[in-house]
């Protein structure tokens, strides 16, 4: 993992090797954290952070259905990262607020812990490998199944809630595959260890709904935006398990992962087994999007003002 100078703890900016926490802090026990990942690109105009706003607009609300209050204005935290950003010198990044229970009383009952924030970047490249983006990953349907509405919740982005995906990720990795897919407590497909998934059959796009256990994705969002605005159909319904295989076309969207075609799944190829013509030409323009190349998406990038304390 690539380092950068400086971490934003709670209202400072402190050397990445000094931004430590205290052993019983409660988010590592119980998992009691909420976190985003986003992403900076190079652009003409700077470093600009992609949809910051409704990134941080689903931190808040992760953390509230966890019974926890930001201490800080979500403009405090974007101004934060701007400065951070700029301080670590960096023209593009991966950005990860975190929202945690510190240390504080032991047990289950955290409210009266104290709610602690930090931000980190740094340099992230290719999440799934070198290849993903340009020729698709191998894919493999999970034996665990996502996260049920019952007993967790899906819409969350909580710490804890990532053991289901460290558990899929591990056991398709053992496999030999890149990236697992999970069913969700239906055995309807949900999405993958950190992406959603679309899959493409006849011409048109089909992707699991928000009541499929689901993380509303934003890249989510902007890819169905997207494929929209090139007039594709686009629909949220439920996706059997066989249509993964009986698609032409399958890509998923994370902020990590960016959009990255399926080429495999379950060791049948998708379409042909080359990455297909629709998926090539929404990631086209959802690449464009990130990078500030395109014109009519430019009100999704927040572009970085360096402070000029730094
Ligand atoms: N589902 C899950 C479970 C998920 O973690 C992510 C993001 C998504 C869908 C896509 O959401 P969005 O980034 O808003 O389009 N996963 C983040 C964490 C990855 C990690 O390894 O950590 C990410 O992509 O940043």
């Amino acid at each position: 993992m690539s380092r950068a100078d400086y971490i934003w703890m709670n209202g400072d900016f402190v050397p990445w090797d000094e931004a430590q926490v205290h052993v019983l802090t409660h988010a590592l026990h119980y998992g009691t954290g909420v976190f985003e990942g986003i992403r900076a690109y190079e652009t003409e105009r700077g470093p600009a952070i992609f949809r910051h706003h409704e990134h941080l607009e689903r931190l808040k609300r992760s953390a509230a259905l966890y019974y926890m209050e930001l201490p800080y204005q979500l403009e405090k935290l974007r101004e934060a990262t701007h400065e951070l950003i700029a301080r670590n010198g960096l023209r593009s990044c991966y950005i990860r607020p975190l929202v945690y229970r510190g240390h504080g009383p032991m047990g289950l009952d955290p409210l009266s812990n104290p709610v602690e924030v930090s931000i980190a970047v740094w340099e992230w490249g290719a999440y799934l490998g070198d290849e993903a983006k340009a020729r698709g990953v191998r894919a493999k349907v999970s034996s665990w199944r996502r996260i049920s509405p019952d007993s967790l919740i899906p819409h969350a982005k909580a710490s804890g809630q990532y053991l289901n995906s460290v558990l899929a990720k591990i056991e398709v990795s053992h496999a030999g595959y890149e990236e697992a897919i999970l069913l969700d407590d239906h055995g309807h497909v949900c999405e993958g260890t950190g992406e959603n998934i679309f899959v493409v059959m006849d011409g048109k796009i089909v992707t699991p709904p928000q009541t499929a256990s689901i993380l509303d994705g934003i890249s989510r969002r902007s890819a169905i935006k997207i494929a929209r605005d090139l007039g594709l159909e686009v629909t949220e319904r439920d996706v059997a398990r066989a249509e993964l295989t009986l698609a032409d076309e399958v890509f998923m969207t994370g902020t990590a992962a960016e959009l990255t075609p399926v080429r495999e799944i379950d060791d049948h190829p998708v379409g042909g087994g080359e990455v297909g013509p629709i998926t090539r030409e929404v990631q086209r323009v959802f690449d464009d999007a990130l990078c500030g190349r395109a014109e009519r998406y430019r009100e999704w990038l927040d572009v970085v003002e360096v402070p000029s304390t730094v």
